[in-house]
C-alpha cells in the first residue's frame, strides 16, 4: 500500500541501510530465522506504551533516547514505519486494540468528555463519548480463551472498572492496577492505585508493573498465555529515577528532544523490556512467544518531539497517530525486517487470533485485517485504505500554540495519500505523504479530483460503520466575545 517515507532517519541506527529498504511491503534486511517448537500455541506479550512519540526510540532514529533493549528487540523482528493508532489519545486506542473495532462501533472516541476547551469557542456541539468499553464487546482475551489462552492486564485500562467493565469482565484472568483512570498521579509508590497494592515508598511503577509482568509469566509458563502489559509511562506526570535522569543532563538535546526526565522514562520501560525478554530466555520460551510492542497515540508536543511528523497527542496529523510498531514472531518472521505497509491497532486482534490458531468469535465484526501475510514478507494488505473518526475537541495543552490540538474531525490515508476533513467548516486537507510526511503543503486546491476521491472514499466508510458526524451548532458559541 506505501512505503517508507523517510528511510534515512529510520533506518540510521537501526544499522539498516537505507539502499537495503523495501520501496513496498516488507523486505528482510538480515536472514536468521528462528526456530519454534511444532504443534505449540505461541505466548503473546503486547507492550503498549503510553504516550510513546514515534521518534522515541533509538532504532526510530532518536539520538537522544537510549533504548538497547527495545532495539535490540526491533533488530530481532519486523519493524513498522507506517503504524498508526485508531485515536490520537489514549482510550479509544485501547477500546479499538481490544475491540478489534473502530470508534464509530464501541462509541469510545476520546477520553472522558468530547465537550472539552473554551465553550464559546466551540462552533459545534460534538458527539458524545462513552468512556466504558461495553462488557458486551468480546475482546481479545475473551477470543482467545476457547483456545486455552490465560491472559492477564497489568497496568492501565482507561475503558471501565470493576467486574463487569475492568480487566476482570473483559476476558482477563489476572487484572493488576487498570481502573477508569488514565494516570496515575505517582510514577513512585504510594502509587494510590486501584487493584494494585502499594509497594515500598518510592519504588517505581514501571519496575513494578514488570515485575507483575515476570510473576504472571513465571506462574503460566506451561500453557499459552496473552500477557497485555499497558504501560502508565511515559505518560505524565514526568517522573523518573533520578540515577537515571543526569546522564541525560549532561546530553545535548537533539531533534527537539531534551527532556532528561522523560529521557529517563523511556529508558526505565526498555529496561523493563530487557527484563522481560531475559525471563522468556530462562524459561525456554522466547522461541514461542511473540512480543509486541506499540504506543497508543503520538507523543506529547512540548514533551517530546515527533519531528519530521506534524503536531503530536491530540491531533489527526501523523505525529499523533503514528507510531513505533515492532513485532517479533520467532520461526514466522526473520530478524531485521523493515515493513512500510501501513497498519493499525484494529489489525492485532485479528493478527493474534490466526496467530494462535484461535476462531473469530461469532457475531462480532473486526474492522482490522490480519497482518500474518506480511509479517511472513508476502503480499500486502487487502484493503483500499484505514481511517479515522474523532468528533470530539480537544484543548491545548503544554504550550501547544492556538486554542485547539483538535476540533472534530475524520481522515483516511489510501496508499500515500491522507485527506483529513474538519466538520467546524467543511475544510479539507490532502497530503501525500511519500513526498510530504511533515503534512507541510496542502494539495486540497491543487488537486481538486483526487481530494473528491479521497472524500467519497471516507463519507463511504463513514456510512457503512454508522460514523456520526457532529452538525449541530452550538449555542454558547461566541468567538467574537472575551473571554
Ligand atoms: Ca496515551
Amino acid at each position: 500500500m506505501a512505503e517508507c517515507l523517510n528511510r534515512r532517519d529510520f533506518l540510521k541506527s537501526a544499522g539498516l541501510t537505507v539502499a537495503a529498504a523495501a520501496l513496498a511491503g516488507c523486505r528482510s534486511l538480515a536472514s536468521r530465522p528462528v526456530t519454534n517448537s511444532p504443534g505449540t500455541k505461541p505466548n503473546f506479550v503486547f507492550i503498549l506504551i503510553d504516550d510513546l512519540g514515534w521518534m522515541d526510540l533509538g532504532f526510530m532514529g532518536s539520538s537522544y533516547y537510549e533504548t538497547p533493549n527495545i532495539d535490540k528487540l526491533a533488530g530481532e523482528g519486523v519493524v513498522f514505519s507506517s503504524a498508526y493508532t485508531n485515536a490520537p489519545n489514549c482510550a479509544p486506542t485501547r477500546a479499538c486494540l481490544l475491540s478489534g473495532q473502530y470508534t464509530p462501533r464501541h462509541g469510545v472516541y476520546t477520553v472522558g468528555r468530547s465537550e472539552r476547551g473554551p465553550a464559546r469557542l466551540r462552533k459545534l456541539i460534538p458527539i458524545e463519548n462513552e468512556t466504558t468499553l461495553d462488557p458486551n464487546v468480546v475482546t481479545i482475551a475473551e477470543a482467545l480463551k476457547p483456545a486455552g489462552y490465560v491472559s492477564a492486564s497489568i497496568g492501565k485500562w482507561h475503558l471501565g472498572k470493576g467486574a463487569q467493565s475492568g480487566p476482570e469482565g473483559q476476558g482477563f484472568d489476572v487484572s493488576i492496577a487498570g481502573s477508569r483512570r488514565g494516570a496515575t498521579r505517582r510514577h513512585f509508590s504510594p502509587y494510590n492505585l486501584e487493584n494494585l497494592q502499594d509497594g515500598p515508598e518510592g519504588e517505581y511503577l514501571t519496575d513494578r508493573l514488570t515485575d507483575e509482568a515476570l510473576k504472571f509469566v513465571q506462574n503460566n509458563k506451561n500453557k499459552p498465555f496473552f500477557l497485555y502489559l499497558p504501560h502508565y509511562a511515559v505518560h505524565t506526570p514526568i517522573q523518573a529515577k533520578e540515577s537515571m535522569v543526569a546522564k541525560y543532563q549532561n546530553k545535548q538535546p537533539a531533534s527537539g528532544q531534551n527532556n532528561p526526565k522523560y529521557a529517563a522514562m523511556v529508558e526505565s520501560v526498555d529496561e523493563g523490556v530487557g527484563r522481560i525478554m531475559k525471563k522468556l530466555d530462562q524459561l525456554g520460551l522466547r522461541d514461542n512467544t511473540v512480543v509486541i510492542l506499540f504506543s497508543d497515540n503520538g507523543g506529547v508536543a512540548g514533551i517530546t518531539s515527533m519531528e519530521p511528523l506534524r503536531g503530536g497527542k491530540g491531533m489527526l496529523y501523523e505525529g499523533g497517530v503514528r507510531v513505533p510498531l515492532v513485532v517479533r514472531w520467532p520461526g514466522k518472521t526473520t530478524a531485521g525486517t523493515k515493513c512500510d505497509v501501513p497498519v493499525m491497532g484494529i489489525d492485532f486482534y485479528p493478527t493474534i487470533l490466526e496467530m494462535a490458531g484461535a476462531a473469530r468469535p461469532e457475531g462480532h465484526m473486526l474492522d482490522g485485517e490480519s497482518i500474518v501475510s506480511i509479517l511472513k514478507g508476502r503480499a500486502s494488505l487487502k484493503r483500499e485504505a484505514i481511517f479515522w473518526h474523532f468528533p470530539a475537541y480537544l484543548q491545548a495543552n503544554y504550550g501547544w500554540k492556538g486554542t485547539w490540538r483538535t476540533t472534530p474531525a475524520g481522515a483516511v490515508r489510501s496508499g500515500d495519500w491522507k485527506l483529513i476533513e474538519f466538520f467546524e467548516d467543511g475544510k479539507l486537507e490532502l497530503y501525500n505523504l511519500k513526498n510530504d510526511i511533515g503534512e507541510r503543503k496542502d494539495l486540497a486546491h491543487k488537486m481538486p479530483d483526487k481530494t473528491r476521491r479521497m472524500h467519497e472514499l471516507l463519507k463511504n466508510w463513514r456510512k457503512s460503520v454508522n460514523a456520526p458526524v457532529p452538525t449541530e451548532l452550538n449555542p454558547a458559541y461566541r468567538p467574537d466575545k472575551e473571554q
